[in-house]
């Protein structure tokens, strides 16, 4: 197989053993490190998550699957290109209480940060109390919110509510796989209010947002 299939496969095998030599190799064949995770990592990734939905894997092995993405990322990222110049605004961002899924999240650090932007970022299962802290601490511009699980998007509701309650005046970004631009734009608007928070689709869109609301 060529590197370029291998590099999906070991994604849906959660298979690490020469996986630097396939990325390195898929590198200098002209791919650019985003282009390998958008398109060849997320593949694999996708096949991840239907097998895994459908009851044909089982929770360890979709856990090797995401510790290969992460070690892919990890390796890729120095590659990426970056933005010089000094910071041009700060997003405190989070995967909101309950939620470990992290992967999304890191890529929106990471393509925000090569960007440069500051972004803060204040991990998994982050309760509320704990984003607006960190958005008051660090004076953000935005507050960023990731969640995978529906259960999430009803929290990213209630987080917004008590946003509202605690007086928070931050411009929003709220992204995730279980997240539809209609809930935004209609149940999440009215907890924060119109023109305050904003649906990202992947973390390109979260990055033309954080233009829009930062600059
Ligand atoms: Co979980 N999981 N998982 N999981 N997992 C999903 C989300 C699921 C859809 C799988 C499925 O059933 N098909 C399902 C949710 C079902 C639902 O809620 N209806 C699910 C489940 C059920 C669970 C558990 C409950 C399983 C269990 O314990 N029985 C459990 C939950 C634990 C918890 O959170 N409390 C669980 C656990 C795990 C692992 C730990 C094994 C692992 C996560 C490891 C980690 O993240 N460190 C895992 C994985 C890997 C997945 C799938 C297969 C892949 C997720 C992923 O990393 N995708 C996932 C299937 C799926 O999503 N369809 C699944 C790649 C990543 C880049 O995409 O994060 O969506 P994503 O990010 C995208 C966009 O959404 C967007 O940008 C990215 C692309 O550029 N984006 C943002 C995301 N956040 C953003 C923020 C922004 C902007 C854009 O601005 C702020």
């Amino acid at each position: 197989a060529k590197a370029e299939d291998r590099l999906k496969q070991r994604i849906i095998d959660g298979d690490r053993t020469g996986l630097e030599d396939d990325l390195a190799q898929v590198m200098a064949e002209g791919w650019k490190p985003l282009d390998i995770i958008n398109t060849l990592l997320l593949d694999g990734m996708k096949v991840v998550g239907e097998l895994f939905g459908s009851g044909k894997m089982q929770l360890p092995f979709v856990l090797q699957s995401a510790e290969t993405m992460k070690a892919s990322v990890a390796f890729l990222e120095p590659h990426m290109e970056k933005a010089d110049g000094q910071q041009k605004a700060t997003m405190v961002l989070a995967t909101v209480k309950g939620d470990v899924h992290d992967i999304g999240k890191n890529l929106v650090d990471i393509i925000l940060t090569n960007n440069g932007y500051k972004v803060i970022n204040i991990g998994i299962k982050q309760p509320v109390a704990e984003i607006i802290k960190a958005a008051k601490e660090h004076k953000a511009d935005a507050i960023g919110m990731s969640g995978l699980l529906v259960k999430s998007t009803v929290i990213m509701r209630e987080n917004l509510e008590e946003m509202t309650a605690a007086g928070l005046d931050v411009p929003v970004l709220l992204g995730g796989a279980a997240l539809t631009r209609k809930y935004v734009e209609e149940d999440c608007v009215k907890a924060y209010g119109a023109g305050r928070v904003a649906y990202a689709r992947d973390a390109f869109d979260g990055l033309d947002l954080m233009a829009k609301v930062a600059d």
